[in-house]
């Protein structure tokens, strides 16, 4: 113990700046704080090995003693961690009107911070200001917290979001083939990361990006606004994030993720500004979320045919919760298309989303492999969402020519319950493969108002129950099965 006091003793003096807010912690202090560090990380541990089958029932990762909000699934993460060392991007020379490139100040200051990651972890705090900068990395045991007017505003350089590999379970970049554009925020096989604030803003200024995807001048895929990869005990909250290039918030290969209490936002007409999209992620928790894009409010994915199929990466007991917003040609919630490494186990409750082209969708096709299995979706309410529910092929894009017809994905046990939709203009639309009927999808109390009369289900290659639904389903719904598998009964 007395080794570490030394330790960050010495690590404050090479630190030229006076202002740290740090004082040396007394040994019961650290005792205690190292008790609640392992304590929380036994409990990870504990709930991370939890059964898939028990989220789906109780809709939260454990009934978490630290939490007494039965309601939440934000629970697992404790509370947020404190950190030993807390500075200011200033205290590194960060210049916050908006023109000065901060782009070196926070690498440094993450650098930096970095060296506390193993003995009490650090915080950055971004004081009111804009803070222009390009691309730089988190850290481990690290806490990146934006003050009440603090907005940190992405570099117009492209090259500040310079190049990464493509990842392997896309085999190449979503857009363009080879590397793509780094995110503005990036980690990558970091652990107890929190990215927080008293409702700052991260605008990733995209219309640059935008525009070159509309003048198809676009040379690499575009960046995220914030991508964590390979990461473990990761919570985003009560923060705004607006404008990413590209889709907004992205993990991808990690486990226990919080996002909460988030506000996204981007024009309705800005391409693939998906909210959040958990990718090849299992633990995710997704609550109470304002998003509005021009792309799906929450995507979950796993990777992209024959490169998703070998890596098998799945995503797995994704939470989305209270989520509202609307996105004029895309989803509420999407599931796909890239699911080749599987998705299984997702809960949908208490979703609200008007103005959209569909409220809950599944996306897949022929090569993509993989499966959708056991997502239940619940409470759900939508005005004006013209095709309240779709489950569908024909996504018909391939990242090439090596892609497999024969890989057809397994769709099973699909639950709707509760679902009410005033003026949509289609019924449902359940489109399964010819050689891969989508299987048990389950529908209770779904009433859809205000459609034509002459509205009909379209419905092939599928098969399941219903019960309670207006307007009356399509013949391969009614009657055929049983209820037992729905997984809310
Ligand atoms: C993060 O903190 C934990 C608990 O103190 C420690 O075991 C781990 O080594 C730290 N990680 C890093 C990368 O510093
Ligand atoms: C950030 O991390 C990525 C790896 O994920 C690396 O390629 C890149 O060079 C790092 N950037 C900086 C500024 O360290
Ligand atoms: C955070 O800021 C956004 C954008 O200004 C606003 O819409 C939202 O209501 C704010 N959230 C909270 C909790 O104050
Ligand atoms: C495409 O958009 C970019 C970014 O706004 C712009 O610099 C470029 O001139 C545009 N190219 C064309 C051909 O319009
Ligand atoms: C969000 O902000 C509220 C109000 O400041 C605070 O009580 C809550 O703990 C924060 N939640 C998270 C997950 O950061
Ligand atoms: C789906 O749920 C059923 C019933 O609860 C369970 O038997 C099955 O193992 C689950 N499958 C997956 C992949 O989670
Ligand atoms: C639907 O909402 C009700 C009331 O908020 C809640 O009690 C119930 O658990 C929800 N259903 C599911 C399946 O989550
Ligand atoms: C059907 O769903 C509606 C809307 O969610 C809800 O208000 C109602 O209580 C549900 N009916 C039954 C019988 O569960
Ligand atoms: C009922 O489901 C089975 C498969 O579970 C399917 O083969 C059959 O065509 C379905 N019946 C109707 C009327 O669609
Ligand atoms: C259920 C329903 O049809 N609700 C509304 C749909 O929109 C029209 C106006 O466009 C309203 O008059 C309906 O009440």
């Amino acid at each position: 113990m007395h080794a570490t006091e030394k330790a960050m003793e010495s690590k404050l003096q090479n630190l030229n700046s006076p202002k740290g807010k740090f004082s040396i912690p007394s040994w019961p202090s650290l005792l205690l704080i190292f008790t609640f560090v392992a304590v929380l990380s036994v409990q990870i541990m504990t709930k991370s090995t939890l059964s898939p089958a028990r989220v789906v029932l109780s809709g939260s990762f454990e009934p978490d003693h630290a939490s007494s909000d039965p309601e939440t699934c934000a629970g697992f993460f404790g509370e947020l961690p404190k950190r030993k060392v807390v500075m200011s991007i200033k205290d590194f020379g960060g210049v916050g009107d908006g023109k000065t490139s901060n782009t070196e100040t926070f690498r440094r200051a993450v650098r930096h911070m970095q060296s506390f990651g193993d003995i009490g972890g650090a915080q950055l705090n971004v004081p009111e200001g804009k803070w222009l900068t390009g691309s730089f990395n988190l850290t481990s045991n690290f806490t990146l917290f934006l003050e009440e007017g603090a907005v940190i505003l992405g570099s117009q350089d492209e090259d500040e979001w310079p190049i990464i590999e493509p990842l392997p379970s896309y085999g190449r970049g979503r857009e363009r083939l080879g590397g793509r554009h780094i995110s503005l925020i990036h980690g990558n096989g970091l652990t107890n990361v929190v990215i927080t604030g008293h409702n700052g803003t991260i605008d990733g200024q995209g219309k640059m990006w935008w525009d070159l995807w509309w003048n198809r001048t676009l040379k690499h895929t575009r960046g995220h606004l914030v991508e964590l990869m390979n990461s473990h005990n990761i919570l985003i909250s009560n923060l705004t994030f607006r404008n990413s290039p590209f889709w907004t918030i992205h993990p991808v290969y990690c486990s226990n993720v919080v996002i909460k209490g988030m506000t996204i936002l981007a024009p309705l007409n800005a391409p693939n500004t998906d909210g959040i999209d958990p990718d090849s992620s299992t633990n995710v928790c997704i609550e109470d979320c304002y998003i509005e894009s021009g792309d799906d409010l929450v995507a979950v994915k796993s990777g992209w045919d024959q490169y998703g199929i070998s890596m098998a990466h799945p995503s797995s007991n994704i939470i989305v919760r209270r989520v509202s917003g609307t996105t004029p040609t895309c989803s509420g919630v999407g599931i796909g298309s890239e699911m080749s490494g599987g998705i299984f186990n997702v809960k949908v409750d208490r979703l609200h989303v008007w103005d959209a082209a569909a409220g809950v969708r599944i996306k897949t096709d022929k090569g993509r492999g993989g499966y959708i299995v056991n997502v239940t979706i619940s409470n759900i309410t939508m005005e004006r969402v013209k095709v309240p529910i779709r489950l569908s092929r024909g996504s018909n894009d391939h990242p090439d020519e090596g892609w497999d017809p024969k890989a057809v994905p397994k769709i099973r046990g699909i639950s709707f319950l509760n679902v009410v939709s005033v003026n949509s203009t289609k019924a449902p639309v359940l489109a399964g493969i010819e050689d891969a009927q989508f299987e048990e999808i389950c529908m209770k109390n779904v009433s859809l108002l205000g459609l034509a009369p002459s509205a009909r289900w379209q419905c092939q290659f599928v098969s399941g129950f219903t019960s309670q639904v207006f307007p009356l389903p399509c013949p391969e719904l009614q009657n055929n099965g049983s209820s037992l598998w729905c997984s809310f009964s």
